[in-house]
């Protein structure tokens, strides 16, 4: 099936006392047993569930995973696989990588004896030294598009690497969603989500996903979803299940949009550079525009003026709302050094050219020409 009919019809079940063509919320914590360990292949919710099962299913069916496992949010999904690691492994993380993410890395899982390097994986031979110096390397981190300076990381030749090395490969693919760019079929070993984004997509809840097609790595990230507990309530399920029907009409809006929205903002003169992989002057365009078929609605800039000036624009917006997070139906505005990139030690931010005037949009399914002019007066 292609990915909108994927999107409507995976894991959909009928219900088969009543018919009821939307699959039920099971909010049951446990299952009565005929006789001990004797039962209809549920015992317990953190286990499994019956409605997370069936939005599991839909999750596996569009990365084209054997495998989908859901989450309470993105970084309990980004927790499970730094957990398949071994103390004393070394980890490659791409250096623009969510403010959370490496938050959670630098200052929670450093003190488990995880040694995290974090390089600019725009560029492939840097992370083949990297990855070669040290046997102790098990695992390359990606998230492409980066977040916020929205590079874009060639996930083929990082899948050589990791292949060559013996490490897993995983790609964050939050920003693309699963209708612009599928990385298992590009050599990812396990592909990752904040469902809170673009899947759950309309800004009421928190959640995340992981898609893998690799019997032993599912196996061990079943075991420790099951064993840490950090699963979605049966409610939430059904809510993101719900929301990635509509998940491919909604990704068109928002690329739709993103493009409008980059290629106005290069054009104008109180605007210093636009960050959006979509553009044909993006370094890396080439490697987008063969990793994915649609670029999304998330556009960084540089306004081209001082930290008041921005804290102006961001007053005059109407429709675009300051606030965390992005993937929602409503657009949104993030200054990603004070808000999402806080945590990212000074340097780093400085090195990555998060300073006072990037501005981060996300672009939501509104008409077109509202963004823009909305854009245009506070500019
Ligand atoms: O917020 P949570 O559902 O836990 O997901 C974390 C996460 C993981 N990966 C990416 C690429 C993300 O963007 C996020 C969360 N990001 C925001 C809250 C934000 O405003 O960028």
């Amino acid at each position: 099936m292609k990915p909108f009919t994927t999107c409507v019809h995976a894991g959909a079940k009928v219900e088969p006392t009543t018919g009821a063509i939307m699959y039920p919320i099971f909010t049951t914590s446990t299952y009565v047993q005929e006789e001990p360990a004797k039962h209809k292949g549920f015992d317990y919710s953190r286990a499994d569930n019956p409605t997370r099962q069936a939005y599991e299913e839909a999750l596996a069916a569009t990365e084209g995973a054997q495998h989908g496992l859901s989450f309470a949010s993105g970084l309990a999904a980004v927790q499970a696989v730094v957990q398949l690691l071994d103390p004393g492994s070394r980890i490659l993380v791409c250096d623009d990588v969510y403010g959370g993410t490496g938050r959670l890395f630098r200052r929670l899982f450093a003190k488990y004896n995880l040694d995290f390097q974090f390089i600019d994986m725009a560029d492939p031979a840097a992370v083949k030294s990297a990855a070669v110096k040290s046997a102790a390397t098990k695992l390359i981190w990606v998230e492409t598009p980066t977040h916020p300076m929205m590079k874009v990381i060639d996930i083929r030749a990082m899948a050589q690497i990791a292949k060559s090395t013996g490490a897993i490969l995983v790609v964050d693919n939050t920003f693309a969603s699963p209708i612009f760019q599928n990385p298992l079929n590009l050599g990812a070993d396990i592909v990752l989500h904040s469902t809170t984004k673009y899947i759950g997509g309309h800004s009421d809840l928190i959640g995340g996903a992981l898609m893998t097609s690799r019997q032993d790595l599912f196996e061990q990230l079943k075991f420790i979803q099951f064993a840490g507990g950090a699963v979605p309530s049966p409610f939430d399920a059904y809510l993101m299940h719900r929301s990635l029907k509509t998940l491919g009409v909604r990704m068109m809006q928002h690329n739709k949009n993103g493009i409008a929205v980059a290629e106005f903002l290069a054009s104008h003169k109180r605007v210093r550079q636009v960050m959006y992989p979509g553009l044909k002057s993006h370094p890396q365009h080439t490697v987008a525009a063969e990793q994915m078929s649609g670029f999304s609605g998330m556009v960084s800039f540089d306004l081209n003026g001082t930290y008041d000036d921005v804290l102006k624009f961001l007053k005059k917006l109407k429709i675009f709302a300051l606030a965390e997070s992005l993937g929602g139906v409503e657009s949104l505005v993030n200054h990603p050094e004070k808000m999402t990139h806080a945590s990212v030690p000074e340097e780093m931010r400085k090195k990555l050219g998060i300073g006072p005037s990037l501005i981060r949009l996300s672009c939501g399914i509104e008409d077109t020409d509202d963004l823009i002019a909305d854009i245009n007066q506070a500019l």
